[in-house]
């Protein structure tokens, strides 16, 4: 890479907070940015307080570089926090609304939460499960799944999501990683009107061999179903329902340590074994509640609605902890978003009049592919917040989801975060931040973002001197929520994110501050493109790209070439409701002249390949790594993180053909 990232992509678009809904919003006064960056541990520490405490902390902060401690000495539970406190002051509110695939709907209160939670936490504890042990839990995504997670912090065991849609091998790997000793999952799972048979999964990565795994816990989502037989292997599998039936309703929260363990989540990455990013307890609750009630806004009547699967840290952070930290509502979906119909999602908010949706941009874009026609159709007037998160959402795609998703009436939040940071780092304050498509705008209040050039050196410009740069995202303060490290592997966790800019956590991501000083994500930096001795970050072509009226999805990345070091060549995807006429050669002349004349001629692509499809992971980011070996006309690497393995293989024997 050369010095620092050139960056090309203007957008001059500007929305400020409208005045009702800064009159109303949590956050509303600026003032409370200069308070957080004057004394940061004492803004923590305001939101810690706000968390039950069975023993008080003595000192919020200890920090050397990696590692880190907050609120040292408290005692607390975060299902406590999440929950039981909630029982007692509001029994009666929905903690959960739950919409099943098939349409089937249930209405769980924090009261009947706790009794759950509770009942479940005993179970786990009859069948062995101690404080300080680990669960792994793969299930589909239905109440028992946050259940299962909140019951484990209630006996100060931790857990270990895994994503169901992910192979009996990813389950085994991750599974004997954390050496769990329970598995929680159940009979299946419905995904676009089939079952997902997760219990058979969970056999095969015990054939495979999962040592420490001595009990499984079968949830009955489906019921017997011919396509879907469920073996039961006694003296190790239980139903839930059998174990859950002759549990008291009475189980107490473990009093656990600030920084014990609350959660591992495996994160893939693009090579390599997962890695398995650790939470602990007290300053996980007090970032993401923070966040919550600061960026999503949350108030007492809001239903939630995060389409991220609890597989993910999304539903980890925005799901369960931060808004139950909270005491909101928050809306379960199990199923995709196109069935039975491409309005499912807007169908969902008008049936159960949600008010905040949080979602990733690649659900955006193909909800702009498949045109406004199916969110015209629902009455989706409860919405009031929009947040994004996953990936940089292309202006014309944050443009779409203001208008067509947000009826131009609410505010679009685009948040940049990592399972490794826990919750949102950058990200605008709805009643606050004037945004601008396209930009994550300013660090959450108490965070520090800089940016440092390849040499090491920090190149962010000095307040108010008023210049744009680019290159390498750093944090350089501790927060409350960052990991404490990856399970079992402290060295690792210093090399991957500690050890380019030493003392600085690296996130693997560029951005560019503009002369605002508002941060624009783009991408991580392994797919940045050296051109002719000029970086052009993959997000500024693809959002060309995306500008172009026929297109709706796009990944570019740098393929060799003898003079220019690397040429662009872009992948696109084609909106359906577009219409050309004649030949598809002048199509591609046409983007490729619209990219540069957006951007500039060093941004013109080589080659503009038109497909149906992109490679992306099951949680929607763009395997860039994969399309360069398709460019190449390399093997294809790992692609056992592939949402769908097929797309890349069909992808590469059609570019093949195109070729030659
Ligand atoms: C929460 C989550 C983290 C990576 C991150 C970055 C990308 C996430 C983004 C974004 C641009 C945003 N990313 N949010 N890029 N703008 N608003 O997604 O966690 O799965 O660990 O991914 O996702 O590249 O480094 P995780």
């Amino acid at each position: 890479m050369s010095e620092t990232i050139q960056t090309l992509l203007s957008e001059e678009r500007r929305f400020a907070p409208s005045p009702e809904f800064a009159a109303q919003a949590n956050a509303n006064d600026p003032a409370i940015y200069e308070r957080a960056d004057a004394d940061y541990e004492a803004w923590w520490k305001g939101w810690a307080d706000q968390l039950d405490w069975f023993e008080p902390y003595h000192t919020v902060c200890e920090f050397k570089a990696p590692n880190a401690k907050w609120f040292l000495g408290g005692k607390l539970n975060a299902a406590y926090n999440c929950v039981d406190r909630h029982a007692e002051r509001t029994p009666d509110k929905r903690a959960i609304v739950f919409e099943g695939e098939p349409g089937d709907s249930r209405t769980i209160t924090y009261r009947e939460l706790k009794d759950e939670v509770s009942r479940f936490a005993n179970a786990l504890m009859q069948l062995g499960v101690e404080r300080g042990d680990r669960v792994c839990i793969y299930m589909p995504m239905v109440p028992e799944l946050a259940i299962a997670m909140l019951a484990c912090a209630r006996i100060g065991a931790a857990h270990s999501v895994v994503f169901g849609g992910f192979s009996a091998d990813s389950l085994q790997e991750r599974t004997n990683d954390a050496q769990c000793k329970v598995i929680v999952t159940a009979d299946g799972g419905w995904r676009r009107g089939s079952i997902v048979p997760l219990k058979r999964t969970v056999d095969e990565a015990l054939e495979k061999g999962c040592p420490s795994v001595h009990k499984v816990i079968v949830l009955e989502r489906i019921g017997p179903d011919a396509t879907n037989p469920v073996a039961m292997v006694s003296g190790r599998d239980i139903w839930w329902s059998e174990i859950v039936s002759v549990q008291s309703t009475d189980c107490p929260c473990a009093s656990m340590d600030s920084e014990d363990l609350l959660y591992i989540l495996y994160t893939s990455g693009s090579t390599g074994k997962p890695k398995g990013i650790t939470h602990t307890t007290g300053g996980y609750l007090t970032g993401t509640m923070a966040t919550s009630k600061l960026a999503l806004d949350l108030k007492d009547d809001d239903l939630h609605f995060c389409t991220a699967d609890c597989g993910w840290v999304t539903g980890h952070s925005y799901i369960v902890y931060g808004p139950m930290a909270c005491g909101a509502t928050v809306l379960m979906y199990e199923g995709a978003p196109d069935t039975p119909e491409k309005d499912r999602f807007w169908r969902i908010i008008e049936k159960h009049r949600a008010t905040i949706l949080y979602t990733a941009p690649t659900a955006i874009r193909a909800f702009m592919k498949w045109g406004a026609e199916y969110p015209r159709r629902c009455d989706l007037s409860s919405l009031r917040l929009l947040g994004s998160v996953g990936e940089p959402i292309n202006p014309e795609a944050w443009i779409w989801y203001q208008e067509e998703i947000g009826g131009g009436r609410c505010p679009v939040i685009d948040t940049w975060w990592q399972t490794e940071t826990g919750a949102m780092m950058i990200t605008p304050l709805p009643g606050i931040t004037e945004t601008k498509p396209g930009s994550a705008t300013r660090t959450f209040p108490g965070i520090s973002a800089r940016i440092y050039n390849e040499e090491g050196m920090d190149i962010t410009p000095a307040d108010g001197s008023r210049h744009e740069v680019g290159g390498f995202l750093v944090l350089d303060r501790p927060w409350p929520s960052m990991t404490r490290g990856i399970f079992n592997d402290p060295d690792r966790f210093e090399k991957t994110y500690w050890s380019k800019f030493p003392g600085r956590y690296f996130a693997g991501d560029g951005a560019k501050l503009d002369e605002d000083g508002y941060f624009w994500l783009l991408g991580r930096v392994d797919d940045i493109m050296l051109v002719a001795g000029h970086n052009i970050s993959t997000m500024e072509v693809e959002s060309a790209l995306v500008s172009h009226p026929a297109v709706a999805e796009a990944a570019v990345i740098g393929k060799t070439h003898e003079l220019k070091g690397q040429a662009i060549a872009a992948f696109v995807i084609l909106r359906s409701d577009h219409r050309h006429d004649g030949d598809p050669a002048h199509l591609v002349n046409e983007i490729k002249a619209h990219v540069a004349h957006k951007i500039g001629p060093i941004a013109r692509p080589d080659d503009v390949f038109i497909t149906a499809e992109l490679p992306k992971t099951r949680s929607g980011k763009i395997m860039r790594r994969l399309l360069r070996d398709v460019a190449e006309g390399r093997a294809l690497g790992d692609t056992t993180t592939l949402a769908d393995p097929n797309v890349v293989a069909s992808l590469k024997d059609k570019y093949e053909s195109t070729e030659s």
